[in-house]
């Protein structure tokens, strides 16, 4: 790899490989987030890997100018793994898809998450496996017809910031291909936590699942299906704002209100959004429309819990790990 200029641009960080995925498949804006998002950290190009596991979304290391690993599939985690107990220093992120991470792959993720690894791992969801042209995936919406459901999927689909919840993980957030300002930011977000971070990124697959995420992208009815979480702020959505979230007290479930007006609620009566509060990012992972809108940005976030974050060894035990890797291979069992 090239050396590391003083500032570095999004362009020092394209590699110089020809790029195959489709043309408008939403990867290619993501890549471009990624780029511009490593050109802002700060942290040096020689110490940035990139792990990934089998997909279209998995070839993404190749086309950045860092370090990476295209391992096998589902098993990102486990290598990423290995690669930061190998060397904490480094700046480990897991590029995963939802075929790859939850079928798979699924296992591993739910490990590398509770064991709260410092990583970012960010699986694009585009709801079909793509690379091998098109089968349904644990993400599919039921539904979805395929060559391995002709007849539309009938599977409850996993959601993967749900499932990353239940996994123990203490960074959870969302983003879409399309917005790659708030992706950015997410990014950035996700960078800064300390500890294993997952970031959900819708990503349309242009051939075998073109518009599965027309409800939240499509101008018209972007404004109406997603909310743009701001920690301390009132969930407030809609194209003039003129919607909100409320907790039911009685089902503990959210609901939608008109705000303001004549028979709106103010917006007092509004949720505020907690980043810290694990039951509401349960809740706001579950919301999907016409009922509730799609959740994006940080979803959870908890900087106190740092179990897992300290994978410096002191000179005394690597030592100890090299005299268990060396002595021999041979073990004698008492008694
Ligand atoms: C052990 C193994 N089983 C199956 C495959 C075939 N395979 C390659 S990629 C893939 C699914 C990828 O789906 P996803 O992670 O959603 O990635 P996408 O291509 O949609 O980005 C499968 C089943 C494989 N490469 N290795
Ligand atoms: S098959 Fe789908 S996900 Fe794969 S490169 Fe083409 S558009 Fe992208």
């Amino acid at each position: 790899m090239t050396a590391a200029t003083a500032s570095p641009k999004p362009v020092d960080f394209a590699s110089d490989q020809q790029i195959r995925w489709c043309p408008g498949c939403g990867d290619y804006a993501i890549l471009k987030g990624i780029q511009k998002t490593l050109a802002g950290l700060g942290v040096p190009q020689e110490n940035l890997v990139f792990v990934s596991g089998i997909g279209c979304s998995s070839r993404l290391p190749y086309y950045l100018e860092t370090y990476g690993f295209h391992t096998i599939h589902g098993r990102a985690p486990a290598v990423a793994t290995g690669v930061k107990l190998g060397n904490p220093a480094l700046d480990v992120w897991v590029i995963t898809g939802d075929g790859d991470g939850l079928s798979i792959g699924g296992n591993h993720l739910m490990h590398v998450l509770r064991r709260n690894l410092d990583m970012q791992i960010l699986l694009f969801n585009n709801e079909i496996y793509g690379l091998t042209k098109g089968q349904l995936s644990p993400t599919s919406k039921p539904g979805t017809r395929s060559p391995t459901s002709p007849r539309g999927a009938v599977d409850t689909p996993v959601m993967p910031a749900r499932f990353a919840l239940g996994a123990g993980a203490r960074f959870v957030a969302r983003a879409v291909d399309t917005d790659p300002k708030a992706l950015g930011v997410v990014l950035e977000r996700a960078h800064e936590h300390r500890g294993a971070s997952l970031v959900e990124i819708y990503q349309n697959c242009i051939v075998y699942n073109d518009q599965a995420f027309a409800a939240i992208t499509q101008r018209g009815r972007a404004a109406d299906n997603t909310i743009r979480l701001r920690h301390g702020e009132p969930m407030r959505f809609g194209a003039n704002g003129d919607r909100g979230l409320v907790l039911d007290p009685a089902s503990c479930a959210l609901r939608v209100v008109d705000v303001g007006g004549e028979n709106g609620v103010p917006e007092s009566e509004l949720l505020v959004h907690d980043e810290r509060n694990a039951a509401l990012a349960g809740l706001l992972a579950s919301m999907q429309p016409p009922d509730l809108p799609v959740a994006l940005g940080v979803l959870y976030c908890d900087p106190e819990d740092q179990s897992g974050t300290d994978t410096e060894r002191s000179p005394v035990q690597l030592a100890a790990v090299d005299r268990l890797l060396n002595e021999g291979h041979v073990w004698r069992v008492a008694g």
